[in-house]
């Protein structure tokens, strides 16, 4: 027997007028306890620094149930993958690699060259960071997709050392994923770990003197990827020696939807990230009470027909989730705004006005033909993305992620002279004669 209470909880805001923090802390979200993980981890991390190889492996042991024969995957194992792809599948990585790659070369930020006074050019000079470790999950569910998504942003912005990390399997005598390895063939990733968790991102910003086939690992320079918490904590850990993307937490969905929308529509894409995680969010925001009931009643039908039913319907009553009602869309955009979702869903009248007046969220997908599962796949957008909350300050994974800007300062002495008063006069004021007189002494000899 279905339970038929409904899935959704509401929350009914068409009469309230909230201030921006009591609005953010009315809306439904989880939160993720990264402080309690990083405590969890921080000795798994620091044994990683102290012990390396013999460390992971250690870990792999306790946390994986297996000890791996190769923590660097063999070439032959990865080729082997490649050769045993379901040709389908195959055909179907090598058409999201080309949109992702058509999509991230276009958008890689050209040099710019700016002429401050006749002689005075600022550039800004956008340089890759030279080693990036990729950090690949194989939990609950293997996401060969996220291998694309972080290794192409790298790859067009010009990352020439990419090492990628994914959990050993224990049914594959400790190598990762096969269909992870297949992708690593297929964009060229030869430096493949089999070190998955805190251990696997220790030993990414740590590096190790030995892997155990009497070959080092050099340590990266930054480290990207989802990831549980235990991994969002280890992130959080090893920040600063390292750079880091956004600590990923559970998917989150908002749909922004008028009483137009396809209620069949909305109820399959509130599933479709439901489906990932018992704590991912799916949050409608909506002004038409009779879109809620049709909606509910389309969760109803599909959640029963899911082959994960429990998983989604665990996540659809959580907390995190729920309805929110709203009196127009105009409020509605202030909410998904305060909400800032890591993809936010557009089903209004005028769908591409609306999305141009979001501010907060990691991805934007417009009316009924953009779902989020086609940018989790095939659209050409990158499906790592910010998540809880995080969009109000940060963005998705893009080749920006992997580039550096560099200030070049080049200036000639007539250049210098226009720029004389302003800096020896701030100089001054500041209490700092010297800075003053670093300038000041190109004229005087
Ligand atoms: N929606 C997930 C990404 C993903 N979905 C991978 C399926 N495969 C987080 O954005
Ligand atoms: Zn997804």
């Amino acid at each position: 027997m279905p339970d038929p209470a409904p899935l959704l909880s509401v929350l009914d805001l068409r009469e309230r007028s909230l201030s921006a923090a009591e609005l953010s802390a009315a809306l439904p979200r989880a939160e993720l306890d990264v402080e309690a993980a990083a405590a969890a981890v921080r000795p798994v991390v620091e044994d990683v620094a102290a012990r390396g190889a013999a460390a992971v492996l250690d870990a792999s042991e306790r946390f994986d149930g297996i000890r791996p024969e190769h923590l660097r995957v063999p070439a032959a194992a990865i080729e082997q993958a490649l050769a045993e792809l379901d040709p389908a599948i195959r055909t179907a990585l090598e058409e999201s690699i080309a949109r992702v790659r058509a999509v991230d070369s276009a958008q890689r930020r050209p040099d710019e060259r700016v002429e401050v006074v006749p002689g005075g050019t600022v550039t800004q000079r956008w340089v890759p960071v030279r080693r990036v470790g990729l950090y690949v999950p194989g939990g609950r569910a293997v996401l060969p997709s996220s291998v694309i998504m972080n290794v192409v942003p790298a790859q067009v912005a010009g990352v020439r050392q990419i090492v990628l990390a994914s959990p050993p399997q224990k049914e594959r005598g400790g190598l990762p994923d096969p269909t992870i390895l297949a992708a690593c063939a297929l964009l060229g990733v030869t430096e493949v770990i089999a070190a998955g968790g805190a251990q696997a991102i220790a030993l990414l910003a740590h590096g190790a003197e030995d892997l155990g086939d009497g070959r080092g690992l050099d340590a990266v320079d930054m480290i990207t990827g989802p990831g549980n918490v235990y991994v969002a904590a280890a992130k959080r850990l090893v920040r600063g020696r390292v750079g880091i993307d956004a600590e990923a937490g559970p998917t989150e969905i908002a749909i922004l939807a008028d009483a137009e929308a396809h209620p069949a529509y909305v109820a399959a894409d509130l599933i479709s990230q439901a489906e990932h995680d018992p704590m991912a969010a799916s949050v409608l925001v909506t002004d038409a009470p009779e879109l809620v009931d049709a909606v509910e009643a389309e969760l109803a039908e599909q959640v029963a027909q899911a082959p994960r039913a429990d998983l989604i319907a665990e996540a659809l009553r959580g907390e995190q989730s729920g309805v929110v009602l709203v009196r127009d869309v105009e409020q509605g955009i202030e909410v998904v705004d305060s909400y800032g979702a890591e993809h936010l869903e557009i089903h209004t009248a005028e769908a591409a006005e609306v999305a141009a007046r979001v501010t907060n969220a990691g991805a934007v997908f417009v009316g009924p033909h953009a779902p989020v599962s086609l940018g989790d796949y095939a659209a050409g957008s990158n499906h790592v993305l910010p998540t809880g909350g995080s969009a109000r300050f940060g963005g998705g994974l893009g080749v920006q992620t992997f580039l550096r800007g560099i200030h070049v300062v080049d200036y000639d002495e007539a250049a210098l002279k226009s720029a004389r008063h302003a800096a020896t006069t701030l100089a001054a004021a500041e209490g700092l004669p010297a800075h003053g007189r670093a300038i000041d002494i190109r004229f005087e000899r």
